[in-house]
């Protein structure tokens, strides 16, 4: 949904952008789609943080079109001191998160889904509140696709969240978030 974006509008004609906008607008559920190299990334989306939240999630969903293994390393947004790729995951009946040191494997051929209560993007010590309908800039960091440049659609506090606030005390940053706050 790149065309969407008014330099592209004003290339292709006022009516074929109405007609993309009108597409754009009547399928809000789908992200526009990102390719870099043999990847191609689509549902990037993130979630509202409520009141003094200082952490935030990403979310996408990434394909490797390729013949070769890529690795998704780590990212960087300009209203985030720090972007990590986490894994959550039950531990002994708790559920917590941890870095991936390596990165996530993206291999060919696979599509990679990051999703609430599995791997994620993680924001840190965010400068302001993620608002619903927000378009937030980041910069994703593959090992050899390189920077990818995309935006997380912002949707609401508790878009496909799962069920339950769950006992996290396993992660030191977990321990920040707020009650309502579910990565
Ligand atoms: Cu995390």
């Amino acid at each position: 949904m790149q065309t969407t974006r008014p330099a592209s509008i004003s290339m292709i004609g006022t009516i074929a952008g109405a007609v993309m906008l009108w597409q754009f607008l009547a399928t809000p559920a789908l992200a526009g789609e990102v390719k870099a190299g043999d990847l191609v990334i689509t549902q990037a989306w993130s979630r509202a943080t409520p009141g003094g939240a200082k952490i935030g999630g990403g979310y996408l969903t990434i394909e490797n079109k390729g013949s070769t293994p890529d690795r998704l390393i780590g990212g960087s947004a300009d209203v985030a001191s720090k972007v990590e790729v986490h894994e959550m995951a039950m531990n002994n009946g708790v559920m917590t998160m941890r870095p991936l040191d390596k990165g996530l494997l993206i291999e060919p051929g696979k599509t990679v889904k990051l999703a609430p209560g599995g791997y994620h993007l993680m924001l840190f010590d965010l400068r302001r509140p993620l608002k619903q309908g927000d378009k937030l800039p980041v910069t994703l960091n593959f090992e050899k696709a390189g920077k990818v440049d995309l935006s997380l659609d912002v949707r609401g506090v508790g878009a496909q969240g799962p069920a339950g606030k769950g006992g996290s005390d396993g992660h030191m940053h977990m321990k920040k978030m707020p009650d309502g706050m579910k990565m």
